[in-house]
């Protein structure tokens, strides 16, 4: 570096000297020639351009998700699943990544009056986001898990290929995660409302583009999407036929070009009285639109402006008159659409793991096209030492979702155990708020394996960062999550703690003799046994612990599964160093925070004087 400039200040100076004698030499005009040669000289660019990332095969190249698919899809069951998985898995590195991007650059649009001031209503989609509807129906991305070809092993195979399709998916994962949930809650109540299966599971499980209908889940009101109870304000007022009508305002409606939704409203009655709270509130089938295409008095205010997710059309909707279909019992409209939650929830984590794997696997394939300082970056050691930090993650993150996956199936089908049920009903929650919140902190590190130019819109790397974003606030928060942990500890009276406890002894015991993984079965035998034995001994703690804590859970957990991929037939060293990499780091911040008196009333007091110190309105306080 510094003999280059070096040379080049040589040239210069012989430049300056030459260029006060008057006459031009020989040696002169040689200089010149030799200044047309060097680059940006007369406006050329020179050879030089930067290498962009390749993206290859994202199934061949996923090891960790082929072994795990190996490890447990059966036999007569993984050809065919594989060979789907890998002609996609070129797919989502092809055509799909260049629809993916086309939908990045034509947003929707919202036009609401015509030229002469009539009201039209008229949302418009971009033909990239139109393809993305048709392909996910062709690829049967809901399909798969309702036609249950493959048993229990379907919903793992859907979700093993909804992974690979997120992170080229233009956002459309959206509609779909809400689809899978909508075609969840039917099967849940097709006995009472039988209709539903031919009107719209029939529709939202198709693999034809002409049949296949998206669903919308609309739960946030302008008071607010966490507080669904207090939050809704929209009322439903039964009609002679049996049907209601919907008054209500609909803050944040994703992907309102879907066919139906569901949603939740309080029934009114005739002398005009309402249940307060979740005990009011009931869930909601309805249509967008008639046959002919007219809004069911549905008007659409407005697009969200929002940070990233910007290729999902979501609007603020006014329900004026909306005729709708009460498809619970009155007052368990909230415990109706946790069902849909779980479905949500998982798609979310599989967007946060695959768009994980997306991000390292670009980083991983640019580092041996960028050089610097004379080499390939992959040539620098503390380059990969935070390529390999990033890897842990992702497949951290590609066991959970699919271990979850898994359980999934096994509910789908009728065979869950109890104990599995409750386990899945806890990891649910674990998976998304520590996915989402992991899936923002790899995209970052990530982006800047590209230096500036993962700062640079049209390479298509700064959309991830921002729709990565999302994935730790809507679905609920991480703080919301959190206490759904809580929940659904309490729920079980504790024994889901138990069933967890039990599980974690489970998979460590397939590693009991594997020298090579006896630290890591150490550190989390022990993160077990401080994160439960907290909830044990400081239950009047765990809501201000409660994101602690669940980091806790979460982290345990994946230590557990990565012990046990690494434990298993077949597995390399590569799958022994992941788990021992990840076991090395703390895996239980509740006893580090406890330690740290930070669950003290002073700690409590403080942080409040502290957050609130300087503020201006004291009286607010
Ligand atoms: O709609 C949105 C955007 C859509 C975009 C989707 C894209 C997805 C991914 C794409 C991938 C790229 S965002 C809106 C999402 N909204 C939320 O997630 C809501 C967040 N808030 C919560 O989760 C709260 O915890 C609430 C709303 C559930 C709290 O409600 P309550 O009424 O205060 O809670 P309760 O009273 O504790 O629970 C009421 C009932 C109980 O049942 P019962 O009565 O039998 O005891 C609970 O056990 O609901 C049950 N319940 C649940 N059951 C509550 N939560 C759950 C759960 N998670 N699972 C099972």
């Amino acid at each position: 570096m510094f003999k280059l400039r070096q040379s080049v200040f040589n040239w210069y100076k012989t430049i300056a000297r030459k260029s006060t004698s008057a006459p031009m030499t020989s040696e002169l005009q040689e200089l010149e020639r030799q200044a047309a040669a060097i680059p940006f000289a007369h406006a050329k660019l020179g050879p030089f351009f930067q290498d962009k990332p390749e993206l290859h095969n994202q199934f061949t190249g996923d090891t960790i998700l082929r072994s795990y698919l190996r490890r447990h899809i059966p036999s007569q069951h993984l050809p065919a699943i594989e060979s789907d998985l890998e002609r996609f898995g070129g797919r989502v590195a092809t055509d799909l990544y260049d629809l993916h991007l086309q939908c990045d650059k034509e947003l929707p649009q919202l036009e609401q009056f015509d030229a002469w001031g009539r009201r039209v209503d008229r949302l418009i989609t971009s033909p990239a986001w139109k393809a993305m509807h048709d392909v996910s129906a062709e690829e049967g991305l809901i399909a798969i898990a309702y036609e249950r070809k493959y048993g229990e092993w379907s919903r793992l195979y859907q979700m093993a290929k909804v992974y690979l399709f997120c992170p080229s998916a233009g956002l459309y994962s959206c509609p779909l995660a809400m689809t899978d949930g909508a075609a969840k809650i039917i099967e849940s109540v097709k006995g009472q409302h039988p209709w539903l299966m031919e009107r719209a599971y029939s529709r939202l499980t198709s693999r034809s583009p002409s049949e296949f209908w998206t669903s919308g889940q609309w739960m946030t009101e302008r008071r607010g999407g966490s507080d669904v109870a207090r939050g809704t304000e929209t009322l439903a007022v039964s009609q002679d036929d049996g049907s209601y009508t919907l008054h209500g305002y609909k803050w944040f409606s994703s992907a309102t070009d879907a066919d139906m939704t569901f949603t939740l409203a309080r029934c009114i009655d005739q002398s005009g009285n309402i249940v307060q709270g979740t005990q009011g509130l009931s869930l909601f089938y309805l249509e967008l639109r008639d046959e002919n295409g007219a809004l069911n008095n549905i008007q659409p205010q407005r697009l969200k402006n929002k940070l990233g997710t910007r290729q999902v059309p979501t609007a603020e909707l006014l329900l004026d008159g909306t005729r709708a279909a009460k498809v619970s019992a009155e007052g368990r409209g909230v415990a109706s659409i946790a069902g849909m939650l779980t479905l949500t929830r998982l798609h979310n984590s599989m967007a946060a793991a695959g768009g994980m794997r997306r991000i390292v696997n670009l980083a991983r394939d640019y580092s041996t096209r960028r050089h610097a300082f004379g080499n390939p970056i992959k040539n620098y050691p503390l380059h990969v030492q935070t390529l390999a930090r990033l890897e842990v993650e992702a497949r951290a993150a590609t066991l959970l979702t699919l271990e979850v996956s898994r359980l999934l199936g096994r509910d789908d089908v009728g065979i869950a155990t109890d104990e599995e049920t409750q386990l899945m009903r806890l990891l649910t929650p674990l998976t998304k708020l520590y996915t989402g919140k992991q899936a923002m902190s790899v995209t970052s590190e990530g982006l800047e394996c590209f230096g500036g130019q993962g700062y640079i819109e049209d390479t298509g790397l700064p959309g991830m960062l921002r729709d990565a974003q999302v994935l730790s606030i809507w679905e609920g928060t991480t703080n919301i999550l959190s206490l759904d942990v809580l929940r659904a500890i309490s729920k079980s009276g504790g024994s889901a703690l138990k069933v967890y406890h039990e599980d974690i002894q489970t998979r460590l015991a397939t590693a009991k003799d594997k020298e090579a993984l006896k630290s890591a079965v150490e550190r989390v035998n022990e993160a077990l046994g401080n994160t439960v034995g907290f909830a044990g001994k400081h239950s009047e703690l765990l809501e201000l612990a409660a994101r602690d804590f669940a980091y806790s859970l979460s982290k345990t957990f994946m230590g557990a599964l990565l012990v046990e991929h690494a434990a298993a037939d077949g597995a390399t060293d590569m799958d022994v160093y992941a788990a021992q990499r990840w076991c090395e780091a703390n895996l239980c911040p509740v006893i580090t925070a406890l330690k740290a008196g930070a669950y003290t009333g002073r700690a409590v007091d403080a942080n409040f004087r502290m957050v609130f110190d300087g503020y201006p309105h004291p009286s607010r306080l």
